[in-house]
């Protein structure tokens, strides 16, 4: 039998992904960052790096392997993978687009009415037996409000149709219109956020995107009254998170619901002291049954390219060449 193909597993791999990645390949799991010298003799022999949605693989690490011939992520969002110097050097990257789209477009609603129905406050309000004295204080409604939604790819998309359905106004912005879409173009998150009562994140992460929503867009949410509430499903790096902090302390803003941060997992004291914020641990696509499809594909692209195969769903910048 052939001696197996030699893989780099760049974060912790996931436990639906694990096994059948290391029943196929040779799997070395972060060995680049737990012993170099280790690393350093099987790096020649690497030809396929796993990575998930908030790996990193720089270029420095790609130039480190020069067997590589291929990145699979595990996640539909991969701007930590220096996707152009992997194609400078012939190498595809993959993600796996779709499989997670209801999962993450479900969360968006659910952290959208956490936040205007205050959920989160109204269940710790019964547990701590504050019932009894009074009721709480009224919530914003959501149903027939305006949404803006800050990225309209395919997830924008699963949103927008669900939103649609509580009757919500829906207003959008992205690179460039899609005129077969119903729903407002604005030209940028600025202008969106001026009529928007909930505003949406769900555009790519990297540097095209970076801290894209600051102070000013949260000032354009807010209205000069303290109203607009922030919903980030997309990553950390697209919202500047020190405006944001002081935008909610300073009643800028209603209120926000946050399931990625600028440094995960960690989550600053501030953020978590505001009790009109809603914050979860990047559960997006966190369920049993999308987790494992993300798996199948993140498997399916390699085994597609050692096959000699077409890649199943190589990323944009991979396509267009
Ligand atoms: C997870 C994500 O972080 O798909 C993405 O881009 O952010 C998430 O689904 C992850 O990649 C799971 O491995």
């Amino acid at each position: 039998m052939p001696d197996p193909i030699q893989v780099l597993a760049v974060s912790k791999l996931s436990p639906l992904w694990s096994p059948q990645l290391r029943a196929t390949y040779h799997v070395h799991e972060r060995l680049h960052e737990t012993d170099a010298a280790a690393f350093a003799q099987v790096a020649p022999q690497i030809r396929a790096i796993a990575a998930s949605g908030d790996s990193k693989v720089p270029a420095e690490l790609i130039a480190r392997l020069p067997a590589l011939e291929i990145i699979s992520v595990m996640g539909v969002g991969y701007d930590g993978v220096d996707a152009l110097a992997a194609k400078a050097r012939g190498v595809p990257v993959t993600h796996t687009p779709d499989v997670l789209n209801d999962d993450v477009a479900d969360l968006a609603l659910g952290l959208m009415l956490c936040a205007a129905r205050q959920l989160p406050a109204a269940d710790r309000f019964v547990r701590e037996g504050r019932w009894p004295q009074g009721a709480m204080p009224l919530a914003t409604k959501m149903s027939g409000a305006r949404l803006g939604i800050v990225g309209m790819g395919r997830i924008g998309q699963s949103i927008a149709q669900r939103a649609a359905a509580f009757g919500m106004v829906i207003a959008y912005t992205a690179r460039s219109a899609k005129p077969d879409l119903p729903y407002r173009y604005l030209p940028d998150a600025r202008a969106l956020a001026a009529e928007s009562d909930f505003l949406v994140l769900i555009t790519p992460g990297g540097a095209l995107t970076r801290k894209l929503v600051n102070a000013e867009v949260l000032s354009a949410l807010g209205k000069g009254a303290g109203q607009g509430i922030l919903v980030n499903v997309a990553r950390g790096s697209v919202v500047d998170e020190a405006a944001l902090i002081d935008a909610l302390e300073r009643g800028v803003i209603a209120g926000a619901a946050l399931d990625v941060f600028e440094s995960e997992p960690q989550v600053p004291e501030r953020l978590r002291a505001l009790p009109q914020v809603v914050l979860a641990p990047h559960i997006g696509s966190a369920t049993a049954a999308t987790r494992q499809a993300m798996a199948d594909l993140a498997q399916g692209n390699l085994a597609a390219h050692f096959a000699g195969q077409p890649l199943l769903t190589p990323v944009p910048e991979w396509r267009s060449r």
